[in-house]
């Protein structure tokens, strides 16, 4: 095992679950706005989470669950115009504060600042959508405490791809085996596993469980705190939280 160089952490299910009360809202409000009948219910949503981004969810959507829809001549401009409302509404949302971070975030986050190891984030969602729920759960400053944000556009392929990890390990400077990447889904584990990194920690949500965490070191309910430690998927507790003694054994 190497020393731990750097944590990078997924945002979207891992920082909080954002996907049920955040973007689906957030999506059905734009829809609205654009005299849209289009509605993402919470089932229909685990669907369409198939697809990474959120234009490519939106298109994924028009391809697969909605092919009576006639979309204008110029579909990405279409797209986009819906993705921009989806983002306003999106902040809106962060502002009021619906969505807290998940239990240990914000003490493993204070951990590795203490003891210096550096923070990024690789993630697919828009920049904008990572700055409004850091600025609204941890406070402004908190943005950087990221050495690294890697989000959105920023790569062409999105997860499962490989790139945005890449990325964000480029312009870390690290190779892969001294980070620890944290996620939430199949394609996010798959993304960093390619982008090769090997100790990857997984803590599950209500749309992620019971998907492929093989190529994972450690797949957990949560992070935990003291007093309510993470369980694995066979229901077995960890003597305590995920922090940086035990992230040091894996
Ligand atoms: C997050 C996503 C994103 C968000 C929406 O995946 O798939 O598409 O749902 O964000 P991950 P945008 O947690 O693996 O990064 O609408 O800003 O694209
Ligand atoms: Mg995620």
């Amino acid at each position: 095992m190497s020393e731990i160089e750097a944590l990078i952490f997924d945002v979207d299910g891992t920082l909080a679950d954002t996907e049920r009360d955040g973007h689906r809202v957030a999506f059905n409000r734009a829809f609205a706005d654009a005299g849209l009948d289009w509605d993402w219910d919470v089932a229909l949503y685990g669907k369409l989470l198939a697809v990474t981004g959120g234009k490519e969810r939106i298109k994924y959507y028009l391809r697969e669950f909605n092919t009576a829809f006639e979309p204008p001549a110029d579909l990405d401009g279409f797209v986009a115009g819906l993705h921009a409302a989806k983002t306003e509404h999106y902040k809106a949302l962060m502002a009021e504060g619906r969505v807290p971070l998940r239990p240990g975030v914000e003490r493993l986050l204070r951990e590795a600042r203490e003891a210096g190891i550096p923070l990024a984030i690789a993630t697919t969602t828009t920049m904008d959508n990572v700055t409004s729920l850091l600025e609204n759960t941890l406070g402004a400053e908190s943005i950087g405490w990221f050495a690294e944000i890697g989000a959105g556009d920023i790569v062409p392929a999105k997860k499962p791809a490989p790139d945005i990890y890449v990325w964000v390990l480029e312009r870390l400077g690290l190779p892969p085996e001294r980070v620890i990447a944290f996620e939430d889904s199949g394609h996010g584990v798959n993304s960093a596993a390619d982008a090769g990194i090997s100790r990857i920690v997984v803590t599950t949500n209500d749309y992620t469980l019971g998907q492929d965490f093989s190529r994972a070191s450690l797949v957990l309910d949560q992070l935990g705190e003291p007093g309510t430690p993470p369980r694995r998927a066979d229901g077995e507790p960890l003597p305590g939280p995920v922090d940086l003694a035990l992230l040091e054994t894996l």
